[in-house]
């Protein structure tokens, strides 16, 4: 197969063969390949020129927009400055004030912050901390975990095994980590199509904690993990009052609950996170993503003091916890962090996301009645619509409507036959409304070809 393209603006043509890429049909895309090779604000643009919207902020990452210039340069200065320094026993001025600034943006009760590269860390490492936890407190028999259909919680090892996506987890079964149940996912259309915001049906779902340990025994369980709103999956939101009594079960049990807040932490739901959007504190946090405004790579956990404090009891030069990695509070990633923030917090891009909400709702719900569309849901600067399927292949109808937004200039993102979108919080009301006009031509199209 012949898998090259010319470059841009030169001579050269890309070998585009040797790059196995990430969650990618590799045959089909380097038949048809998409090369992006500039990015400012809210826009991508294609080699041959044209300008995409960027519906998702990278892959919810971004929510800044591109080539931000308060992160552009606090990247370069700090590059000239200290550009890595290990966190093994050592530390640098940026990292430690980034994990106070982190703590006072967390919920009140959540003040330690243990930082990692990506949210697939962040998750396998929040599961370790849970299991050490337990064994800390003299509980070692608390090390089953407990995670929910449809999760999302990255591809680490025990990131799949807490997951819930089927096409995730079933090529690596003889891997994953013994002991982990899965709670039911909160999605029933039956109940709840069409909803804006929070749907009032389905908080009973989360008495099937109960039945687990019922089945089990509380004190086999370390943890419970679930996303605020199901991200990767397709947006699914929480019914009103599920996650409090989650909260409620966890807490009468001793189990910990933590909250992978990888897509809503930092302003996507709104607020500083979905736990504050959602009246719900956890005991450990999942982060990444916007907390670099997905610049340089980062992630984190941020801990409840009384976890901290459990594992402060030995001889004080001892490592309390032996996990750790090369890049951990990296000074560059630590650098776009304190830049991402200030334009976070300085320029009320909470507020910002929270005041476009409405005008997303508006606007996805307006395609309610096209022809095809099963459901749209939405919360926070997040939404998704559902695409009924081609007969008997599953996904091929939302990967034409993605390539159709192409041509409406949109840079979309698709799961199944779900198309999701989260756009930047420095998008426009109009930006909004045009991205879901075009999202309209682009399945209109996919339901006449
Ligand atoms: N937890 C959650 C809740 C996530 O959404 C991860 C963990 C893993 O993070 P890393 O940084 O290891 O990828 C994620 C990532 C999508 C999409 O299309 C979502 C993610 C990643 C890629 C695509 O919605 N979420
Ligand atoms: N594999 C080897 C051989 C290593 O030496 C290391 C780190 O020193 C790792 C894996 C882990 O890499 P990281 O710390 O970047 O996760």
């Amino acid at each position: 197969m012949d898998s090259t393209v010319q470059e841009p603006a030169s001579s050269q043509t890309l070998n585009l063969d040797p790059y196995w890429m990430p969650f990618t049909a590799n045959r089909h895309f380097k038949r048809n390949p998409t090369i992006l090779v500039s990015a400012k604000g809210a826009y991508f643009r294609m080699s041959d020129g044209t300008e995409l919207f960027d519906c998702l902020s990278g892959l919810w990452c971004c929510p800044l927009g591109h080539a931000q210039p308060k992160i552009v340069e606090a990247v370069r200065r700090q590059a000239e400055t200290l550009d890595y320094c290990t966190a093994f026993g050592l530390g640098n001025p940026a990292t430690f004030r980034l994990a106070e600034r982190v703590a006072n943006l967390a919920p009140a009760g959540l003040d330690h912050v243990f930082f990692t590269n990506s949210g697939s860390e962040s998750v396998d490492t929040a599961l370790k901390i849970a299991i050490a936890y337990h064994r800390a407190c003299g509980n070692a028999t608390r090390t089953r975990l407990i995670g929910r259909e449809r999760g999302y919680h990255g591809v680490g090892i025990g990131g799949i095994s807490v997951g819930g996506m089927m096409n995730n987890r079933k090529a690596f079964a003889a891997l994953m980590v013994p002991g982990v149940d899965h709670l039911p996912h909160t999605w029933d259309p039956s109940q709840m199509a069409f909803s804006r915001g929070q749907p009032a049906w389905g908080a009973h779902l989360a008495d099937e904690l109960q039945r687990l340990v019922g089945l089990h025994d509380a004190s086999t369980i370390a943890a419970v993990i679930v996303e605020p709103m199901q991200g990767s999956t397709g947006v699914i939101v929480p019914p009103v009052g599920y996650l409090q009594k989650l909260r409620e079960i966890c807490t009468k049990h001793g189990i910990l609950l933590i909250f992978d807040e990888v897509i809503t932490g930092f302003g996507r739901m709104g607020t500083n996170f979905g736990a504050d959007r959602f009246g719900v504190v956890p005991d450990l946090l999942c982060f990444a993503k916007g907390i670099t405004n997905g610049v340089i790579p980062m992630g984190g956990v941020i801990a409840s003091g009384e976890i901290y404090q459990a594992f402060m009891a030995g001889p004080e030069r001892a490592v309390e916890l032996f996990h750790g990695y090369t890049y951990s509070g990296h000074p560059m990633a630590a650098a776009a962090g304190h830049a991402a923030l200030d334009i976070l917090e300085q320029e009320g891009m909470f507020d910002r996301a929270r005041a476009l909400e409405p005008v997303l709702e508006d606007a996805m719900h307006a395609l309610q009645g096209e022809s095809g569309v099963i459901d749209i849901r939405n919360i926070g600067l997040a939404a998704a619509v559902d695409l009924e399927p081609v007969p008997g292949q599953p996904g091929l109808r939302a990967s034409t409507v993605w390539e159709n937004g192409i041509r409406e200039g949109l840079l979309l993102r698709y799961t199944g036959d779900t198309i999701a979108v989260g756009p930047p919080f420095i998008s426009t009301p109009e930006e909004i409304g045009r991205m879901a006009e075009g999202l309209r031509k682009a399945i209109r199209a996919a339901f006449q070809g």
